[in-house]
Order: structure tokens, then sequence, then C-alpha cells
């Protein structure tokens, strides 16, 4: 088996990075990881051997370069069919590609409004309505989710798959700007904060220094 490397951006920002990884590690996928902080003088530079237009994540493997944390998720549970990345039941399995699908291209609100920021937290944060639309959206596929799962277990559609990976972010932005949740959403977040993954790449991210003015917001 070939080596896999995995870019990824900063870990207190990066949402898109933080997906790949947390689905890697949860799967039990080996890979190296080559941390690139983002928007530094140096970023340019050390991305221009990636064919990702300067963005993260990107996976390598040999000359194969796939970058778009979904093309990532998906290559990954193609590559490792015996792990399980996707639901092996086929409707939980469209379930979980029609959500991931979903959030990759929506939520712009929440995405503008409540950057990930794992240094701070934002205690009473106030949610806009556009916000609050998106929120109730996410919470909505997630019990859709919940009624389709095919196992039993915690994750979104019972045991652990791509959905979870692509919501990772989300859950460290509910937690991080203190949006209300009850029932499903609320085990679910707390569920996915105390995963020994997610505490991980929260613990790495302490460590870092580096900022990027526009994932600031100030309240
Ligand atoms: N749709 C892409 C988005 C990739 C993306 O925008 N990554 C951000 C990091 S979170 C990035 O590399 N930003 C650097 C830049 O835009 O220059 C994905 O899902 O991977």
């Amino acid at each position: 088996m070939s080596h896999l490397k995995l870019v990824i951006g900063n870990k207190n920002y990066s949402t898109w990075s933080l997906r790949p990884w947390f689905f890697m590690k949860n799967l039990g996928v080996d890979f190296e990881e080559e941390l690139v902080f983002l928007f530094e003088a140096d970023t340019s530079k050390n991305l221009e051997n990636y064919q990702s237009n300067e963005k993260v994540p990107v996976l390598i493997e040999g000359d194969l370069q796939v970058w778009d944390s979904l093309a990532i998720i998906e290559t990954i549970a193609d590559r490792f069919p015996e792990k399980r990345g996707l639901p092996a039941d086929p409707v939980a399995r469209a379930v979980a590609r029609t959500v991931s699908a979903e959030m990759h291209s929506s939520f712009f609100a929440l995405r503008d409004a409540l950057p990930m920021n794992l240094r701070k937290h934002f205690p009473d944060y106030r949610i806009t309505a556009d916000v609050q639309s998106d929120i109730e959206r996410i919470c909505w596929l997630w019990d859709y989710c919940r009624s389709h799962a095919s196992a039993p277990g915690q994750w979104l559609l019972g045991e652990f798959s791509g959905a979870d990976a692509m919501f990772a972010p989300v859950v460290m932005r509910f937690l991080g700007y203190d949006v209300k949740l009850s029932g499903f959403a609320a085990e679910y977040v707390d569920f996915v904060y105390k995963n020994e993954y997610m505490q991980e790449w929260i613990e790495d991210s302490k460590s870092e220094t580096q900022i990027i003015l526009q994932d600031e917001v100030t309240d």
C-alpha cells in the first residue's frame, strides 16, 4: 500500500481541513500530515507543488492529488471499502451523501458569521435570523439522518460515516458561539466534541499562534 499524505491548514481555523482529517483518523487510515499555515508570507510557496489552487486540504498518494474535502472523503471511502466510510445500507448511504452534499454547498450565512476559531469562545453570541435559519436546517438534517440510521450508535447514521466528518466543523462552530440546541442535536454536539480525535485536533490547535484576521469576529 502506498503512502498517503494529507495537506491541511491551521487547525484553529481550517474547517475544510478538519473534515478529511477527522474522517481518516476515525476510520483508522494511516497518513502523514503536512500543515501549511494559511495567509502567511510563505503560504503560496508551501502550496506551489499542489494542484489545488493554493487551497487545502489536499490528499496525496504517489502521483495522485485529490483536493476538496468532500472529494477526499469519497476517495478514501472508495479506497478502503472494508473500513466502511459510508454506510453499507444503500438508503443510509444515500442519506449520508445527500446531507454531505448539502453541507458542502450551503449554509453561507452560518459560515460567514460564525467562523471556526477554536482558541476562542463567544458566550451568548447574538445569532441573526439568517444564521438561525441555517442552524434549524442543519438540526433538521441531523434528525433526518437519525430517522434513516442503519446501525446502532450515536453518529448521524448510527455508525461513523463521511456525513459526521462533513459536519464536524459545524459542531465546533455551535460550541464556539454558544448556539442553543436541544434533543438529538445537543447530544450529538456533545458526543462529537468528546471524540478522541476531535480532542486531539483541538489540543493541537492550542499551540498555534498564527492569526487569520478574516476569521476573527469581535462581539
Ligand atoms: N471546497 C474546498 C474549499 C477549500 C478551501 O477554501 N480551503 C481554505 C482553508 S479552510 C483555503 O485553503 N483557504 C486559503 C485561500 O483561500 O487562500 C474544500 O472543500 O476543500
